[in-house]
């Protein structure tokens, strides 16, 4: 009802657009430290943009997922923002590629993405 009454007065359709191009995908925030992500289970839907917020709590950490081509440094100070729209359904590893001591190949989690 309001798209024909905006029609009807001549608005052209794409200014009601950007609010919702404005929308920002949800954030899935994620810290890392020594040995441990967390979480280290994460649950995503398949086709929804989402941003993952990676925060290192001591050192420089690593974040690599092959299976969905993720590959990023986390750098104590800053958020790490990547944003992702997972196309495949299943479970995906990840894990810290930063050799960061004694413990570190214990570091790693999964994202299960929901058909
Ligand atoms: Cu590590």
């Amino acid at each position: 009802m309001k798209r024909r009454f905006l029609m009807m007065l001549g608005v052209p359709l794409a200014l009601t657009a950007p609010r919702l191009a404005a929308e920002t995908p949800p954030e899935v925030r994620i810290g890392a430290r020594k040995f441990e992500f967390h979480p280290n289970k994460v649950t995503m839907k398949l086709g929804q943009p989402v941003v993952l917020v990676l925060i290192s709590e001591d050192r420089i950490h690593g974040f690599k997922m092959p299976d969905l081509g993720i590959r990023t440094d986390i750098v104590p100070g800053q958020e790490t923002r990547v944003a992702l729209t997972p196309q495949r359904a299943g479970s995906f590893s990840f894990f810290c590629d930063v050799f960061c001591g004694d413990g570190h190949e214990d570091m790693d989690g999964t994202v299960t993405v929901e058909a």
